[in-house]
């Protein structure tokens, strides 16, 4: 009879979940050992928690399907809390499997003890502690279930129930996708059919696929104007795909793209709000007599609903005529820059070369600010955003696209502030031989953190204060960091010399770091 462990990971299989992001302790170390007995799992080791938990936000992104991460105990747990919180946001399924204490030893309070419920309570939809070593393989299979629905699922389990034999094979028929989402379609399809401005805005898997298909279709059918989130999980864009037009981070950019819409219909997405409090502005961004519709109640079930109501609405409305709205993006390229390598030529140079179905993980923050107008055009790709906004995203997620999609190319656009978080995931990448081409913009600034001092009405923050956002003392040398990472790198200070290794970096299989030294954009 297998133990528990054993039985863990057979029940993860069983139920389609055959890679883990890991970083474990003693309390683990069973998992560990029968990754031997069970060889469909994949194990990917990562060196820090949030790299593994950003990679198993990556890969699933990618792959449709959760990985799970191999996290010990509550500190484990804790320092892959904000990719976690990031994932949350992206309505990402993820499993992860905490290790803990053994029960018994639990009431010792021995020094990693410590309440693992509550820091796996703040990001996961679903959580649950195994007393019963029988019953590790079911747990397994509902964990992986709850993942489906779009959320993050923490499976906690003691060493003890690792160790014990008893293990047993999870029923079949766990899972099964809940009933019917009540929502009401008459009332969402009479305000996009009445005639006035209308838009939807999509979020989760409504910005790819099958879901941007049918988004699509309706505005064709109704004239409504395809918005998506800030920051959306992927969004599927370039030469042929409907362009959507993603909201601003600045609150007052969104009140321009906003203004004399009469309905707003979320579909997968929340009511737009701003990212802080500003003093004198609004936090709510929806304008003033502007109605806003839910497609679902909730975001993870808007994709289910979205098919049968592209299908009503387009009945109700006659055939598609609004051919201006979502209209696909033509393919067009900017030209090769030159001369001085600043964020608007590094655009210019990614727009140019970036391959068909490439993956573009981006983390640029201000650096980034051309980048949607250079690619809109480029063979179509998918573009993955830091949803929860909190930083450090960028490498991990990366890494685990390029282990979802091995033939696809990983193009990471990172900027130096966040890079510092996770850089870690360099090592995984070379140790795995990821395809993964990471630009780091170093503008050797925390530059949006400036224009944030502006924004809050502290501009008046003197030499002390400005010193705190600049990177530049000391210098940070990536070339040399990627290099003691086993990743190959280079600097690039002028707009040729960028062009020209991302053109190599993007032909060449395995990872590549290059160094694109520009000025702040603030
Ligand atoms: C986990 C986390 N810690 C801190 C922050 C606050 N923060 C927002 S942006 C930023 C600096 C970003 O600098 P960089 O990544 O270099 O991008 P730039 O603004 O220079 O374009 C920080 C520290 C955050 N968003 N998330």
């Amino acid at each position: 009879m297998p133990n528990g462990a054993q039985s863990l990971i057979r029940g993860l299989v069983d139920a389609g979940v055959d890679v883990c992001f890991a970083n474990p302790g003693t309390s683990e170390m069973h998992f560990v050992a029968a990754l031997d007995d069970v060889p469909e799992m994949r194990p990917v080791l990562c060196l820090f928690e949030g790299v593994a938990t950003g990679a198993a936000d990556g890969y699933a992104r990618m792959a449709e399907r959760p990985a799970c991460t191999l996290l010990h105990l509550g500190p484990g747990l804790a320092n892959g809390l904000a990719n976690l919180h990031n994932a949350r946001r992206a309505h990402t399924p993820i499993v992860n499997l905490v290790g803990d204490h053994a029960l018994g030893h639990k009431p010792l309070d021995a020094p990693l003890e410590s309440d693992i419920d509550a820091l796996a309570g703040s990001v996961s939809g679903w959580v649950r502690r195994t007393r019963d070593v029988g019953e590790l393989a079911a747990d397994a299979a509902e964990a992986v279930a709850a993942a489906a629905e779009g959320r993050i699922a923490t499976l906690i389990v003691p060493a003890d129930i690792s160790w014990t034999d008893g293990g047993k094979a999870a029923p079949t028929g766990l899972g099964a996708p809940s009933g019917t989402i009540p929502c009401d379609i008459e009332a969402v399809t009479a305000a996009l059919t009445s005639g006035e401005p209308a838009a939807l805005l999509l979020g989760a898997d409504a910005t790819r696929g099958r879901g941007l298909e049918d988004a699509a279709r309706i505005a064709r059918a109704t004239g409504a104007r395809l918005l998506c989130e800030t920051f959306p999980a992927r969004l599927e864009r370039g030469a042929g795909v409907p362009e959507v037009e993603r909201l601003s981070y600045l609150g007052d950019a969104v009140a321009a793209q906003l203004a004399g819409l009469r309905h707003l219909v979320l579909v997968g997405a929340s009511s737009p709000v701003s990212f802080f409090a500003y003093p004198g502005k609004p936090g709510d961004l929806v304008p003033e007599g502007c109605q806003v519709h839910a497609l679902a109640p909730s975001p993870e079930q808007a994709a289910r609903v979205l098919p049968m109501f592209a299908r009503h609405v387009t009945r109700q409305a006659g055939p598609e005529t609004a051919t201006d709205a979502a209209p696909e993006a033509a393919p067009r390229r900017p030209a090769r820059p030159t001369g001085a390598l600043t964020a608007e030529s590094a655009a210019d140079a990614i727009g140019a070369l970036l391959p068909e179905g490439a993956i573009v993980v981006d983390e640029s923050n201000t650096s980034g600010l051309w980048l949607p107008g250079a690619t809109a055009g480029a063979p179509r790709h998918d573009w993955l955003t830091l949803t929860g906004g909190a930083i450090g995203q960028g490498m991990p997620l990366a890494t685990g696209a390029a282990v979802a999609c091995p033939r696809r190319p990983v193009l990471c656009l990172e900027s130096d502030g966040s890079a510092m978080y996770t850089m870690q995931a360099l090592w995984t990448q070379a140790r795995e031989n990821l395809n993964v081409t990471t630009v780091v913009f170093d503008n050797r600034s925390y530059a949006i953190l400036n224009l944030e001092l502006q924004q809050v009405g502290a501009a008046a923050a003197g030499e002390r204060a400005r010193d705190l956002l600049d990177l530049s003392r000391p210098e940070l040398d990536f070339v040399a960091l990627a290099g003691g990472m086993g990743v190959p790198a280079a600097k690039a200070t002028t707009a040729e010399e960028f062009t020209a290794q991302l053109e190599r970096a993007l032909a060449d299989p395995g990872p590549y770091l290059i160094d694109c030294v520009v000025p702040p954009m603030v």
